[in-house]
């Protein structure tokens, strides 16, 4: 469209952990964005196009309550009282508190936590200030991926890979028969940015599909010839009833499992019950999880009978108590009918990365070694979480470990905190012991944020750090975008916002760190890339110095960045690739030749190592393993129904929580069945109390058979905000959650029993 002379159009991509990351077009005039644009490629096929969180973007960019100052605090911890003070005076107290902790406690006392707020190579928390830390002779931190440590656990133990290895490129759905979308709701959480065009181009050819979810989600609205509404927590079961189905009936593809997998057998013991003298049939599976026998069997032979046909598992049902082996499960199936490696077929795992873009290959500069971290055993190809946690607590478990420090029996004992990045408090399970934990007078807590996030609510200092907007950086797309982009300073810092990477160079020099800044490592990158010397000559910003020099280092950037100037001006590269991209094809293609990366070369149906670690919990094969607070835990007669708690559709987790167009899009809401709302007399908008024996949130609750009887959910991301009575008015889902995981590594933010109860004078 046409731009009056005065308006600077920016190409750029934001790094939000969004599900997507999609070149943007913003309109800048005077100095701020007045307009937001879309990708506008001509090809409608390769168009990333604009969700509702970016389409205000403008909004989070300039909101009025973005953090512009150094805060401290000026009242007790959680009053949200501040006082704005200088850089200087934030810097010196900051200073001053690791100096004076190392010298007291030592470099253990000094924990660290970061989530996915902003992730690019340059100027993510999250090489800034583990690298500083480490510089300072090293801190504490977590262990796991909040997001999908179940995922990455039943992936690595069956095929020896991670996540930027199980997905196909969204284009390949177009050579499925069958998609099973099996708790993956794209038209709501993106999942790369084209998921749901390709999906909705599929079934305009003709492919049906069939969503598993406990609610009719926002895909089944888009998408769906069937919906398979499920128990939480109980897919394993149904799977297992399907795998039954599929042996007894010959369907199984015997030849695919000889030649590619390990352990079929011990798996089949299990499914048949000559193991536990349990055959898990139908029936079995329908009193577990709810779907009719004859519907698992009908869906066993129909997935069993199309070829080819995707499963799509994802990692919002694995981030539960029993979780990886939801994902375990998914992997054997589309084992047992062959669909590994094969165009229109799924590696399952839940991850869905490519090695092209993913976000997870950004972070360019290398933190370092953690001097203060004891080395202990080698965790390669080991299984066994308890290994991983000796020097380390659980990400859902870090306010339980500053609670109860060594006491407690956790590893070591927080006496500074930095939270980067992320939002914890409200992010991780069991908010108000979080709140707790925050509230230690002998702990002090710095946060870098754009917003007075709950988190930051808790901190003695908080430090205002810019947004994309005002950052030049690489990004990557989230999983399965077949693009890599490029992120343009658009505007500039409000207040005395600074670049955290900034940030951690100025405390450096105040704790007399030499060696850290940019302009001293950039020669070091340089002697290890020599042939990179004379691209980075041609730029004169240090920043852009730097973003060519990343351009050398990953394959994908090397073969598809040939034309630097052109990419930083469009900010979005597309990849081209002969054919979709499918994981393990090389595998299948030739095993002997590419074997995989497990100690069987083969899809580790059965796994010697986690049979090894002999825990009932964390079986060799995957196994229907009842979850706790499941219904038939005698807590559901004070807490009878059960939570899950969907990403938010407005919001990037906690991000955007202000932007009031979006929370008017989108209200935050409670949803409910009418079974479950008529006796309770609820009718939508009513003010509901949601409890349980870790807290209570108030909402308003929205009745819709959209979701099934039993269960209810709420988005998680609302911040925060306990009244006089420790009422949670924000509504943080975490307030009701548990702060543990599972056995692979889950953190089990999807599995909590909660009574509701309409709130006696509380607004309609
Ligand atoms: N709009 C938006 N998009 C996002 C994000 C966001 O915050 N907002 N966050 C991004 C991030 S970091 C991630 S990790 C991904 C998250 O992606 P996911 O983790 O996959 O998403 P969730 O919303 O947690 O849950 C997915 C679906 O699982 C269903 N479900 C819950 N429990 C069960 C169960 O036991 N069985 C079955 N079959 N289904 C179940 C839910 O109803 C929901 O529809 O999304 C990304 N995209
Ligand atoms: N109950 C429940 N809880 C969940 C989930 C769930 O499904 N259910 N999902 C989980 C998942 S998948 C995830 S990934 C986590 C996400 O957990 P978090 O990473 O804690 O979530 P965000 O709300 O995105 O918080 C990121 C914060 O980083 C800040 N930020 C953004 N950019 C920058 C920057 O450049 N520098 C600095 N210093 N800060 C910045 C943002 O303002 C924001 O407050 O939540 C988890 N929590
Ligand atoms: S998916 Fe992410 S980057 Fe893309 S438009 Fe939505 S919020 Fe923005
Ligand atoms: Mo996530």
């Amino acid at each position: 469209m046409n731009k009056p002379d005065d308006v600077k159009i920016v190409r750029t991509t934001p790094a939000f952990d969004c599900g997507g990351r999609c070149p943007l077009k913003l309109h800048v005039k005077n100095g701020e964005i007045i307009r937001v644009e879309g990708d506008d490629t001509a090809d409608p096929d390769g168009q990333y196009r604009t969700c509702i969180r970016c389409r205000a973007v403008r909004k989070y960019v300039h909101h009025p309550e973005r953090l512009r100052y150094p805060l401290k605090r000026s009242g007790p911890k959680g009053s949200g009282q501040f006082e704005r003070i200088s850089w200087d005076e934030a810097y010196d107290t900051i200073v001053h508190k690791l100096k004076e902790v190392k010298e007291k406690f030592g470099n253990r006392a000094i924990f660290y936590a970061e989530g996915g707020g902003y992730i690019a190579s340059l100027h993510t928390p999250v090489t800034a200030y583990p690298r500083l830390l480490n510089a300072f002779g090293g801190f504490s931190t977590s262990y796991g991926n909040i997001s999908s440590e179940g995922a990455v656990w039943a992936a690595q133990v069956s095929y020896g890979y991670g996540q930027v290895f199980v997905g196909h490129s969204r284009d390949d759905l177009m050579n499925s028969k069958l998609i099973l979308l099996w708790g993956w709701d794209p038209a709501r959480m993106i999942s790369g940015t084209n998921s749901l065009w390709w999906l909705i181009k599929a079934k305009e050819n003709g492919t049906k599909i069939i969503v598993v979810d406990p609610r009719f989600s926002e895909s089944a609205v888009a998408l769906a010839d069937q919906w398979i509404p499920i128990i939480p927590g109980t897919d394993t079961a149904m799977m297992s009833a399907m795998a039954y189905v599929m042996i007894k009936e010959g369907l199984h593809d015997q030849a695919f499992l000889d030649k590619y997998t390990y352990g079929f057998d011990k798996y089949k013991e299990y499914i048949m019950g000559d193991e536990d003298g349990t055959p898990k049939t139908p029936q079995w599976a329908e009193a577990i999880c709810g779907v009719k026998s004859a519907a698992i069997e009908q869906l066993a032979r129909e997935y069993a009978a199309t070829k080819p046909a995707a499963l799509m598992d994802c990692q919002g049902p694995a981030r539960s108590a029993m979780g990886e082996q939801y994902n375990r499960a998914a992997i054997t199936l589309t084992s047992m009918t062959g669909n590994v490696g094969r165009h229109g077929g799924s590696a399952c795992g839940g991850l869905m990365g490519i090695p092209y873009g993913h976000m997870f290959r950004m972070p360019a500069i290398p933190p370092g070694k953690n001097p203060a971290e004891p080395r202990g055993k080698s965790l390669r190809g080991n299984f066994n979480l308890n290994d991983r946690l000796v020097a380390r607590v659980h990400v859902n478990k870090i306010f339980d470990a500053i609670l109860k420090g060594t006491a407690g029996g956790y590893p070591f004992d927080v006496k500074f905190a930095m939270f980067a990045n992320c939002n914890f408090l409200n992010q991780t399970g069991n908010s108000n012991k979080s709140a707790k934990a925050m509230q230690r007078e002998d702990l002090f807590t710095v946060v870098p944020e754009l917003w007075l996030t709950a988190t930051a609510r808790y901190a003695d200092i908080v430090l205002p750090v810019t947004s994309f907007a005002e950052r030049t950086d690489l990004t990557r797309p989230w999983p399965s975008g077949l693009y890599l982009t490029h992120m343009n300073k658009a505007v500039d810092p409000p207040g005395e916002c600074k670049d955290d990477i900034l940030i951690a160079e100025e405390l450096a020099d105040r704790l007399g760190i030499t060696g850290f800044k940019r302009e001293e490592i950039l020669p070091l990158f340089l002697e290890g890339m020599p042939h990179m010397k004379d691209a980075v000559a041609e730029h004169d910003d240090l920043d852009e110095k730097f973003l060519r020099l990343f351009t050398g280092l990953a394959q994908d950037l090397q073969e598809n960045i040939t034309d630097y100037k052109k990419f930083k001006e469009t900010s979005i590269q597309r990849i081209e690739l002969d054919e979709p991209y499918v994981a393990f094809k090389a595998q299948i293609d030739d095993i002997e030749g590419n074997p995989f990366a497990t100690p069987s070369g083969k899809i580790e149906l059965y796994s010697d190592q986690v049979a090894e670690w002999n825990n009932p919990k964390c079986p060799a094969v995957a196994k229907y393993v009842p979850t706790w607070e499941n219904r038939d835990d005698p807590l559901a007669e004070k807490y009878p129904l059960q939570l899950i708690t969907p990403h938010p559709a407005n919001r990037t987790h906690s991000e955007f929580y202000k932007i009031e167009w979006l929370s008017e899009a989108v209200p935050h809401k409670m949803w409910i069945n009418p079974k479950d709302a008529e006796p309770r007399g609820l009718k939508t908008g009513d003010s509901v109390l949601v409890f349980n024996d870790r807290g209570t949130v108030a909402i308003n609750a929205w009745v819709t058979k959209r979701i099934i009887p039993g269960v209810i959910a709420i988005p998680e991301g609302a911040w925060y905000a306990p009244d006089e009575n420790g009422v949670d008015r924000g509504a943080c889902v975490n307030t009701l959650t548990k702060d543990a995981y599972s056995e692979g590594g889950a953190s089990a933010l999807k599995t909590a029993l909660v009574q509701v109860e309409k709130e006696e004078g509380g607004d309609a």
